[in-house]
């Protein structure tokens, strides 16, 4: 039998307003859809004290539903605690945008956030362990956390823009008639908000006749940014948790040949992204690593989309740097 994989999710009471992806999360792990339906699991799962009880109660669900993969819970809000020994963490907690709250006042408690739970992972997590952020702004909170855990190597930070990717795919496949499973190699570029930029350029369709492009089948307006972002508005906790598994279980099993998916991960400079932002690639995953798809050909139109979202989020990375000083 393996060795049980510890998996953390902060956050994990989903206690403070409406979508609950902890909630929804922690029972899909405890059933092997994130890690594989022979990988036992430990879960970890840290909130903050206001939610200690409703944490309680959702450990006391876990060992009701008696999941034969669950090996263990640790339910705490004690963040070295939650941090120890993990292998994987997933960051879903964070401070929520209230009504009339300045940016800058989020991004600050976010950032301190990120800065504490960065050194509890830095110092106690496994070596090696991956990281992916959920919590908003995710991709700046993932630069936060890379920051302030230097010996954690840049490329096991990652955030999730698995959820635009996904509903994407969703779209597609409404929109066309066919399954969604027929399609693939949609691109989210960016960052997870709504500057991102879903391709369709390079997506396929599985027909009958071969695989045909998506835009051979849907007019250029039809699969818009506009329209997909609309609908990401939707509240999300269960497609979330999906997607986050989603995004975990390719990471660290592979992603099938010829399919790529899109993850926020550290820039190197690909596409003429700026270096040292942390933007939403097409990527495919082998052992356990990621790899930017190369060499896609950029329309211009395509350009100045993705040179936009590049752009907010340096925004996002100096605002985050304001606060810490
Ligand atoms: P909930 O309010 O239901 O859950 C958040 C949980 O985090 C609460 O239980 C709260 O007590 C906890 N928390 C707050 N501060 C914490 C801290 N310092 N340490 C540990 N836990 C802490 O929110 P939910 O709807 O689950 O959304 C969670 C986050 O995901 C939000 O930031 C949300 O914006 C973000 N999302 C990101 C998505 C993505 O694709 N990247 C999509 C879904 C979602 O919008």
């Amino acid at each position: 039998a393996k060795e049980p994989v510890r998996v953390l999710v902060t956050g994990a009471a989903g206690a403070s307003f409406s979508g609950q992806i902890g909630y929804a999360l922690v029972p899909m792990i405890a059933r092997g859809v994130m890690l594989g339906a022979d990988q036992p699991v430990i879960l970890h799962m840290l909130d903050i004290p206001p939610a200690a009880e409703a944490l309680n109660g959702v450990k006391m669900e876990l060992v009701d539903a008696a999941f034969p993969l669950l090996k263990g819970v640790v339910a705490t809000t004690d963040a070295v605690e939650a941090c120890t020994g993990v292998n994987v963490a997933v960051m879903v907690g964070g401070f929520p945008r209230k009504e009339g709250m300045e940016r800058k006042d989020v991004m600050s408690k976010n950032v301190s956030i990120y800065k504490a739970q960065a050194s509890a992972l830095e110092k106690h997590a496994a070596a090696n362990c991956k990281v992916l952020v959920v919590a908003n702004p995710a991709n700046t909170n993932a630069l936060i956390l890379k920051e302030f855990a230097p010996s954690i190597p840049d490329k096991n930070i990652s955030c999730l823009t698995r959820l635009d990717h996904n509903r994407a795919l969703g779209q597609i496949s409404e929109r066309l008639n066919v399954q969604v499973s027929d399609v693939k190699n949609v691109i989210i570029w960016g960052n997870h908000s709504s500057s991102q930029y879903p391709d369709v350029n390079h997506a396929t369709v599985k027909t009958p006749a071969g695989e045909k492009p998506v835009r051979e089948l849907v007019a250029n307006d039809e699969c818009s940014g506009a329209a997909i972002i609309k609908a990401r508005k939707l509240s999300s906790a269960l497609s979330a948790a999906s997607s986050a598994c989603d995004h975990i279980r390719d990471w660290v099993l592979g992603t099938p040949e010829g399919t790529w998916v899109s993850m926020g991960v550290y820039s190197d400079g690909s596409y003429n992204v700026p270096a040292g932002l942390i933007y939403s690639f097409p990527v495919t995953c082998k052992n356990g690593e990621w790899c930017i798809v190369q060499g896609l050909p950029i329309d211009e139109f395509s350009r100045k989309k993705m040179d936009a979202t590049a752009e907010e989020l340096s925004e996002e990375k100096a605002l985050a740097y304001s606060c810490l000083s």
